[in-house]
C-alpha cells in the first residue's frame, strides 16, 4: 500500500481527471504501455464510464493517433505493434462487458493471408487496426484457400472480406478468390479489400477488389468508409 502511495518516478493515474487520464491513455497506447492501459481502463470503468465510451474515447481514439502517425512514416512496425499490443490489454477487459451491453461493432470482417503465403505481420497490423476502429475481425490466418474464405464468409456474413499477399506469386490468387465469389453469385454481397507489399491500386481494380489498401491505418478507414457507405445506401 505504502508503494501505491509513493509516486516515485511513476504518474498516479488515479490523480488525473476524466479528460487529464483519456489525454494520458492516448500518450500510454502511443508508447506501448500496456500495464497503464490496462491500470486507466480500470479507473475510468471504476469511474462509471461504460465499456463503449473507455473504446471509443480513449483506446479507439488513441490508435487512430498511432495510426495517421504509421501512415505519416512517423512511427514504424515495432512500435506500431506495442501500441496495438497495449491497445489489445484494454480490449481484452472491454470485450466481455461490450459483449454484455451489446454495443454494435461498426462492421465485420472476415480477413486472411492467401493460400501459397504464410506472411502474416503485416495482416496482423491489420486486424489489430480494424479492432482499434471498432471492427469484430474474424481471422483466418495464414494460407487461406477459395474454399475457407467462402466458408467463412457463409459461417460469418462479414461486411467485408478482407486479403492478404506479400508474394507476386501469391498475389494473383486473390483474383480466383473474387472469381469464384462472382461465380457463385456473391460477390455483390461484400465489400472486398485487399493489401500487402507487391500490390497497388491498379492491381486491385484488375482483380476486381473495391478497394487496395496501402496499410493498416489506411484499411481501417476504408473498411468505415466503405461500410458507413453501404449502409446508408
Ligand atoms: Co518473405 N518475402 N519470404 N518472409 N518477407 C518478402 C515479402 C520479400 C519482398 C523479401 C525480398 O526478397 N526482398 C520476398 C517476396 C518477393 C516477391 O514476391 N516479389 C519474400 C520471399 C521471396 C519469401 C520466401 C519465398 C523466401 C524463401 O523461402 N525463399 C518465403 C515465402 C514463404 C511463403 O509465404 N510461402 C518467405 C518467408 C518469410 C518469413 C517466414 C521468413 C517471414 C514472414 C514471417 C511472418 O510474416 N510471420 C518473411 C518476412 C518477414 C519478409 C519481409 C522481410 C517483411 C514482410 C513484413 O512483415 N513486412 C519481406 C520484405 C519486405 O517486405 N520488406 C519479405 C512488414 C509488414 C508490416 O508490412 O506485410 O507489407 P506488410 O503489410 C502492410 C501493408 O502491405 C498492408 O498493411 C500492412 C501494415 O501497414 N497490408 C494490408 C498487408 N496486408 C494487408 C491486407 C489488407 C490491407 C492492407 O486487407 C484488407
Amino acid at each position: 500500500m505504502a508503494d501505491d502511495l509513493d509516486p516515485g518516478d511513476d504518474l498516479d493515474l488515479t490523480t488525473l481527471d476524466d479528460q487529464e487520464l483519456t489525454a494520458q491513455m492516448h500518450d500510454d497506447l502511443y508508447d506501448g504501455l500496456a500495464a497503464e492501459i490496462r491500470a486507466a481502463t480500470f479507473i475510468l470503468l471504476g469511474r462509471g464510464w461504460s465499456a463503449e465510451r473507455v473504446l471509443n474515447e480513449a483506446l479507439v481514439e488513441g490508435m487512430r493517433i498511432v495510426g495517421v502517425d504509421f501512415r505519416d512514416g512517423i512511427l514504424f512496425v515495432p512500435e506500431v505493434l506495442l501500441a496495438a499490443n497495449s491497445m489489445k490489454a484494454g480490449m481484452e477487459i472491454l470485450r466481455p462487458l461490450l459483449a454484455e451491453t451489446g454495443a454494435e461493432p461498426v462492421g465485420k470482417i472476415v480477413i486472411g493471408t492467401v493460400k501459397g503465403d504464410i506472411h502474416d505481420i503485416g495482416k496482423n497490423l491489420v486486424c489489430m487496426m480494424l479492432e482499434g476502429a471498432g471492427f469484430e475481425v474474424i481471422d483466418l490466418g495464414i494460407n487461406t484457400s477459395a474454399d475457407e474464405f467462402l466458408a467463412a464468409l457463409d459461417e460469418h456474413k462479414p461486411d467485408i472480406l478482407g486479403m492478404s499477399a506479400l508474394l507476386t506469386t501469391t498475389m494473383p490468387y486473390m483474383k480466383v478468390v473474387i472469381d469464384t465469389l462472382k461465380a457463385k453469385g456473391l460477390r455483390d454481397d461484400y465489400i472486398v479489400l485487399v493489401g500487402g507489399a507487391p500490390l497497388n491500386e491498379e492491381f486491385g481494380m484488375a482483380v476486381g477488389a473495391d478497394a487496395y489498401c496501402r496499410d493498416a491505418a489506411i484499411a481501417a478507414e476504408t473498411a468505415k468508409a466503405l461500410v458507413q457507405a453501404r449502409r446508408a445506401a
